[in-house]
């Protein structure tokens, strides 16, 4: 077992803002950037939260995402917001974008957000669930560089283009917000097996030589495979063409083929859409959900996507976030 610190939620936040200010980003993107990771730690999110704090450094460091971005936020249509990113990396233009793709859904019921030149390397469930916090709807979805085959396939072609969905809640209760990776599982949980010399389970990925194995070093260097076969093969030429192709972002191979190995994220598309249950005239929506909801809670050890993380969400912060101690010193190096 690796030897392990523990920090506050607090420390995370100002350890992460350290490194990336120390690396080029200007305090506004630290903030945003700092957000995204304390939000995964305070979840549990173990592959999308400080393990992430290297890559986003090494990608300012290298010139690829810039640290002084400023995202421009427009509305191109009654119903189409765009951002674009300013090459930078991807929490500033989804915070500075989303007031207003909330404002434009309740005006018109149904809007979306697209945006491009901008580096995704984050748990999607933060760009969505503040959308629902405010009683809407919202989906999310983004790609990257190529990690996974089409089905059939043998190359890297998609992304591990995941997508997040967030619904409003009666009765005090938090979103319901699920969030997961097309491919069998995010690359994040393959490199945090490799790190921990852990195997896979087979079918998580093919190895250089085109044949199923359980190692994760193998899959990282020859080709992830999407959930449930042509299925989530499926959903993620979906998401390469909502995600990238609406906002004009890189596609996955065209993020492959521009990336330079500094680590980081590579400049993609994203796109999220947000509804207003009220405008569609549903107006016992949200008690519906709810007793759909308890014919889940009800049905053995069925649960909620997202009851987890948000289990986690209730310890974390008064326990504090259970760091791989060689992580935090990186960390601390990069911010010295
Ligand atoms: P998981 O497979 O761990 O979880 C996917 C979803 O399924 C979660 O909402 C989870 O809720 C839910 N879930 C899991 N088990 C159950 C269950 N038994 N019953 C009901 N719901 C369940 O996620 P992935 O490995 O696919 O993705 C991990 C993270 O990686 C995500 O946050 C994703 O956004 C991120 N990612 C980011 C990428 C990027 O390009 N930026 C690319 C790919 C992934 P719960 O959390 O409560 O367990
Ligand atoms: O975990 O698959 C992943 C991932 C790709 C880009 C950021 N996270």
């Amino acid at each position: 077992m690796a030897e392990t610190e523990t920090l506050t939620l607090d420390e995370v936040r100002s350890l992460t803002q350290a490194a990336l200010k120390a690396s080029g980003a200007n305090q506004a993107n630290a903030d945003a950037v700092a957000d995204v990771v304390t939000r995964a730690e305070r979840d549990g999110c173990a592959s999308h939260g400080v393990f992430r704090v290297p890559g986003y450094c090494t990608a300012l460091k290298a010139g690829a995402a810039k640290g002084d971005a400023a995202p421009k936020v427009e509305r191109r249509a009654p119903g189409v917001v765009f951002v674009d990113g300013d090459k930078g990396l991807a929490p500033l233009p989804m915070a500075l974008g989303r007031p207003m793709l909330a404002q434009v859904a309740r005006e018109q019921g149904i809007a979306a957000m697209a945006i491009r030149n901008s580096a995704h390397f984050a748990a999607l469930w933060p760009d969505v669930e503040p959308l629902a916090q405010q009683g809407l709807l919202a989906m999310s979805f983004v790609n990257s560089r190529a990690f996974v085959a089409p089905a059939g396939g043998r190359k890297p072609l998609y992304g591990t283009n995941p997508m997040s969905f967030a619904c409003p809640r009666a009765g005090g209760h938090a979103p319901m917000v699920w969030d997961q990776a097309s491919s069998a599982a995010a690359r994040g949980e393959i490199m945090i097996a490799a790190r921990d010399g852990h195997s896979v389970p087979e079918g998580f990925g093919l190895g250089p030589d085109g044949e199923p194995t359980t190692d994760p070093n193998k899959v990282l260097e020859g080709v992830q495979l999407a959930f449930g076969g042509y299925k989530g093969a499926a959903i993620a030429l979906m998401v390469e063409i909502l995600a990238a192709g609406l906002s004009g972002g890189e596609l996955s191979y065209e993020a492959d083929e521009q990336y330079t190995g500094h680590g980081g994220p590579t400049h993609n598309g994203h796109l999220v859409i947000a509804m207003d249950p009220d405008a569609f005239g549903a107006d016992t929506f949200l008690e519906r959900v709810e007793s759909l909801f308890e014919r889940i809670l009800d049905d053995g050890d069925a649960r909620l996507p997202g009851d987890r993380r948000l289990a986690n969400r209730a310890r974390i912060p008064k326990e504090g976030a259970v760091l791989p101690a060689k992580l935090v010193a990186e960390v601390r190096g990069l911010a010295a």
